[in-house]
C-alpha cells in the first residue's frame, strides 16, 4: 500500500512529566533510517528489524557521548498504527532526555509531528474510519465507566458497522432503481415498492434510534445536565455552591444577583454531573436580568433533570405558584423534575412534607421532592443519592445499545433522516423514480460524511448486484 505521506514525523507519545518512562514515536517513509541514524542497536540495525520486534539500544550525542540507553519498537507497513513504517523509542522519563532525544530525531530528518498527525495519517492509509479517528481522543477523555465504554466501542468500529451496512442497503436500492430509468421505455420495475418500503423503514428505525441516543450519549460524554431553576431568592446559588463545596457563585438577597448561567462539573459516584444555575425566573423590566431569564429557559431546556428551588418558608399562596410555574416550564417528556423545599432550617415545624407533596403531585405524579436546607447543607445527601440513582439506571439502559456522542455524527444523522423520509413519501405516492434516486443518494451522502472517505459507487454496487442476478431472465 502506497502511504499519503512522502515524509517522516515525529513526536513524543507520551506527557512530559512524572513518569518513569517516555515514548517517543517516528512514522513515515523513513522512520526505521531515521531510528537508525540516532539509535546504536546492541544487534543489527533498525533499518533490518522485523516488524513487531523490541531491540537495546543506545542513543548517542554528537560529540560522542552517550544520551540514553532506550528500547525500540519496530513497525512495518501497513502493520502499524499510522499504516506506515514506525518505530517507537522508550527513553528514561526525562524531558530534558525527551527534547535532546527529539532534535536528534529532527536534525537527522525528521519533522516534528502536527497535533493529531499520527491518527490523520492513519485516516487516510485507511487504518481508521473518521468515526474512529474521532473517537481515539474520546477514549483518551473519558473519566468514566459509561464514556469509556461508548469511546471503545465506536474506537473498535462498532458504529461504523452499522452506519456501513445502512449505506450498503440504501446503495443497493439506489442501484436498483437507477437500473430502471436506463430500462424505462420497456416499463420494468426491478425494485418491488413494496419491499423497498419495508427495507427503508427499517433504515429509518435505526437512523431514529441512533440519532435519538444522542441526547443521553452526548450527556454521558460531556456530563449530565442538571439545571437549578426557580424564582429569585429561593437559594438557588447557594445550593450550587453547597453542592460544589465551594464558592462558586454570588449569593445575596438582593433579588436578581445571578444574571448569566454558571456551569460547573461536579462527580458524585461514577456519574459527572453539569450543574447550571440560572437567573430566577421572575417578571421584570430590567434588560439584563431579562436576558439572564430568557437564557434560563434555554438551559431548562437542555436539561435531564432540572432541579425546581423553591422557598419552603413563604406563605402557602407564594409557594404554591413558584411550584406551578417550575411544572410550566418543565418537558416532562424527557426532563425530570425535583422540586427542592429549601430553608427547611426557617421553618419552625408548622409545615410538613405531606402536605406540600399532595399538591405537588396533584399537578404531575412524577415530581420528585426533597425538604432541604442549602444553607446548612440538610438533606443534600439524600438529593445526591437520588441523583446517582437515577443516571445509574439510565446509563445502565443504554449499555445494550450503540450511543452517539458527537454532534457532527448527530447532525449528519439528523439529515440522512430527512432525506430518507422524503424517500419514503416518494415511494408511497409514487414520485418519478430519479427524484427518489436523488433523495436516497442523499441520505447515503449524509451517513457517509461520518466514515469521511468516499463512497463506494453505484458501479461497483451495480457489479455485486449482477453477480448474483441474472438480467436476462
Ligand atoms: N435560612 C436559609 N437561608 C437560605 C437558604 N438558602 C439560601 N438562603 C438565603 O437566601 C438568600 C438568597 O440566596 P441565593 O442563593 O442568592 O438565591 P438565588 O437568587 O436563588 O440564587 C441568601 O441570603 C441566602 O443566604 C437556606 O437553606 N436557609
Ligand atoms: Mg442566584
Amino acid at each position: 500500500m502506497r502511504s499519503f505521506a512522502e515524509d517522516t514525523i515525529v513526536a513524543p507519545a507520551t506527557v512530559p512529566g512524572a513518569g518513569a518512562i517516555s515514548i517517543i514515536r517516528i512514522s513515515g517513509p523513513d522512520a526505521l533510517a531515521l531510528t537508525g541514524k540516532v539509535v546504536t542497536l546492541k544487534h543489527g540495525r533498525c533499518e533490518d528489524a522485523a516488524p513487531y520486534t523490541l531491540h537495546f539500544g543506545t542513543v548517542l550525542q554528537p560529540d560522542g557521548s552517550p544520551l540514553d540507553d532506550v528500547l525500540v519498537s519496530i513497525f512495518r507497513a501497513p502493520h502499524s498504527y499510522t499504516g506506515e513504517d514506525a518505530a517507537e523509542i522508550s527513553c528514561h522519563a526525562s524531558s530534558y532526555i525527551v527534547s535532546q532525544l527529539l532534535s536528534l530525531l529532527v536534525g537527522a530528518g525528521a519533522r516534528l509531528a502536527e497535533a493529531g498527525e499520527f491518527t490523520k495519517r492513519a485516516y487516510f492509509n485507511g487504518k481508521m474510519d473518521l468515526a474512529q479517528a474521532e473517537s481515539v481522543a474520546d477514549i483518551i477523555a473519558a473519566e468514566d465507566a459509561a464514556a469509556h465504554r461508548i469511546a471503545f466501542q465506536q474506537m473498535r468500529g462498532g458504529f461504523s458497522r452499522e452506519l456501513k451496512e445502512m449505506r450498503d442497503q440504501l446503495l443497493e436500492m439506489t442501484a436498483l432503481m437507477e437500473l430502471e430509468l436506463d430500462f424505462s421505455e420497456e416499463d420494468v420495475e426491478f425494485a418491488d415498492r413494496s419491499r423497498l418500503t419495508q427495507l427503508l423503514d427499517r433504515v429509518v428505525d435505526h437512523v431514529q434510534t441512533l440519532a435519538s441516543s444522542y441526547r443521553l450519549g452526548n450527556a454521558i460524554k460531556n456530563g449530565i445536565p442538571v439545571t437549578i431553576a426557580g424564582a429569585a431568592n429561593t437559594g438557588k446559588s447557594t445550593l450550587l455552591n453547597a453542592l460544589l463545596g465551594e464558592e462558586r457563585a454570588l449569593v445575596s438577597d438582593i433579588a436578581g444577583t445571578t444574571r448569566d448561567t454558571i456551569e460547573e462539573t461536579l462527580r458524585i459516584g461514577s456519574s459527572r454531573f453539569r450543574f447550571i444555575d440560572t437567573a430566577g425566573i421572575r417578571q421584570t423590566d430590567e434588560t439584563v436580568e431579562k436576558m439572564g431569564i430568557a437564557r434560563t429557559i434555554q438551559k431548562v431546556g437542555e436539561a435531564h433533570i432540572v432541579l425546581g428551588v423553591v422557598d419552603a418558608s413563604l406563605d402557602e399562596e407564594a409557594l404554591k405558584q413558584q411550584i406551578r410555574d417550575l411544572v410550566n416550564i418543565t418537558h416532562f417528556d424527557q426532563q425530570m423534575l425535583v422540586i427542592l423545599y429549601n430553608k427547611w432550617d426557617k421553618l419552625s415545624g408548622n409545615k410538613n412534607v405531606t402536605l406540600f407533596n399532595n399538591f405537588v403531585l396533584s399537578l404531575n405524579n412524577k415530581i420528585v421532592t426533597f425538604p432541604i436546607s442549602a444553607k446548612s447543607k440538610d438533606g443534600l445527601a439524600a438529593l445526591q443519592n437520588w441523583l446517582e440513582l437515577y443516571e445509574k439506571d439510565k446509563i445502565a439502559s443504554s449499555e445494550q445499545h450503540t450511543m452517539v456522542t458527537n454532534l457532527r455524527h448527530y447532525e449528519a444523522l439528523v439529515q440522512a433522516r430527512t432525506s430518507l423520509l422524503r424517500v419514503r413519501s416518494g415511494l408511497t405516492s409514487s414520485c418519478p423514480t430519479d427524484l427518489v434516486a436523488e433523495d436516497l443518494r442523499a441520505a447515503i451522502r449524509a451517513l457517509q460524511s461520518i466514515l469521511g472517505a468516499s463512497t463506494p459507487d453505484v458501479e461497483s454496487t451495480l457489479g455485486l448486484i449482477f453477480s448474483r442476478f441474472c438480467i436476462g431472465k
